[in-house]
C-alpha cells in the first residue's frame, strides 16, 4: 500500500479471534497500512477456549488470517508464539504451517544489540496471584510454582475449565487490578533478568506500556479486544507503542485496488 509505514519488527497480542470482541476491522486496518521484515504473535491470537464454547467465526476472522498468510507468502517472516486461550499451538514448538513458525518463546535481538525475551506471560498467573507467599518462601517456591502451574493448566485444558477471561478480569475491583498488574510487570521483568536480557515483550493482561522496570524494558504488546495497540521496531532498533483508531475513510474499492496492485508486483 502506498501509504504504509515500514518496520524491522512488528509485535501483536490478544487479539482474540473467534471472540465476539475481537476488533478484526481495526486490526485488517492496521495491517494494511503497517509492513514488517518480521511478525511476532505474541500469544492469544486465536481465542479456543471461546470456540470451543460456541463456534464464532465471521469473515473478519479470515481476513486477518489471510492478510497474515499473505504477508508470509510476501517474505515477511512471521512468529507465532502460543498464549493460554491458543495452547492447542503449544505442542507443536517448531512446526511451521503456511509460512508460519511456532515458537514456545524466543529472544528478540533488536538492531541496536538489545536483547529481549519475548513470551506471552500466562505462566506466570500462579506467581502473580501467590507473590507475597512465595517472596517469603523463596526461589524454590518460585520455581515450584511455575512448574504447578503448567500441570494445573494441562488438567484444567482436559476438564474444559478456562484460567483467564477478560469478563473475570474487568470485573476485578480498580485497587486490585493494579496490584495485579504491578505484580506482573515485576514478576516478568524479573524473568528477563534471569534469563540475561535487556528487556522483555509481552502480553497477556491486555495492559500496553512501554517503560523501564528495575532497569529492564518492559513491553505489554497490550490487545486488540480494546486499546487496538501494537509494538514496533524502528529500523535503529527503538521501539514504539501505536494506538490504531477507527479506519479512515479509504474506500473500500481503492483498497481492493492497493492488493490488486500489490499481488500483481509481487508475482
Ligand atoms: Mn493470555
Amino acid at each position: 500500500m502506498a501509504n504504509s509505514r515500514h518496520f524491522r519488527t512488528i509485535f501483536i497480542s490478544d487479539v482474540h479471534l473467534g471472540s465476539k470482541a475481537a476488533q478484526t476491522d481495526l486490526l485488517l486496518d492496521f495491517l494494511r497500512h503497517h509492513e514488517a521484515d518480521t511478525i511476532i504473535l505474541v500469544g492469544d491470537i486465536v481465542d479456543g477456549w471461546r470456540l470451543k464454547r460456541s463456534w464464532h467465526w465471521p469473515q473478519g476472522c479470515n481476513d486477518v488470517v489471510q492478510k497474515l498468510l499473505r504477508k508470509a507468502r510476501k517474505g515477511c517472516r512471521i512468529v507465532y508464539i502460543p498464549g493460554n486461550h491458543d495452547e492447542f499451538l503449544r505442542d507443536f514448538p517448531g512446526m511451521h504451517f503456511g509460512g508460519i513458525e511456532v515458537a514456545d518463546r524466543i529472544i528478540h535481538e533488536a538492531a541496536d544489540g538489545k536483547k529481549y525475551l519475548v513470551l506471552h506471560g500466562d505462566e506466570f498467573d500462579v506467581v502473580v496471584r501467590n507473590a507475597r507467599l512465595l517472596a517469603y518462601l523463596g526461589d524454590w517456591a518460585y520455581d515450584a510454582a511455575i512448574a504447578l502451574n503448567v500441570v494445573l493448566a494441562a488438567i484444567r485444558r482436559r476438564l474444559g475449565m478456562p484460567y483467564w477471561s477478560f469478563s473475570a478480569w474487568a470485573k476485578l475491583q480498580v485497587k486490585q487490578a493494579v496490584n495485579f498488574i504491578g505484580e506482573f510487570q515485576h514478576v516478568v521483568a524479573e524473568e528477563a533478568r534471569k534469563s540475561g536480557v535487556d528487556g522483555v515483550i509481552c502480553g497477556h493482561i491486555h495492559h500496553a506500556v512501554i517503560e523501564d522496570i528495575d532497569g529492564i524494558r518492559y513491553i505489554n504488546t497490550g490487545d486488540w479486544v480494546e486499546s487496538c495497540t501494537a509494538v514496533v521496531e524502528r529500523q535503529d532498533g527503538t521501539m514504539e507503542m501505536i494506538t490504531w483508531q477507527k479506519p479512515a475513510a479509504v474506500p473500500a474499492l481503492q483498497q481492493l485496488e492497493d492488493e490488486v496492485l500489490e499481488d500483481m508486483q509481487a508475482a
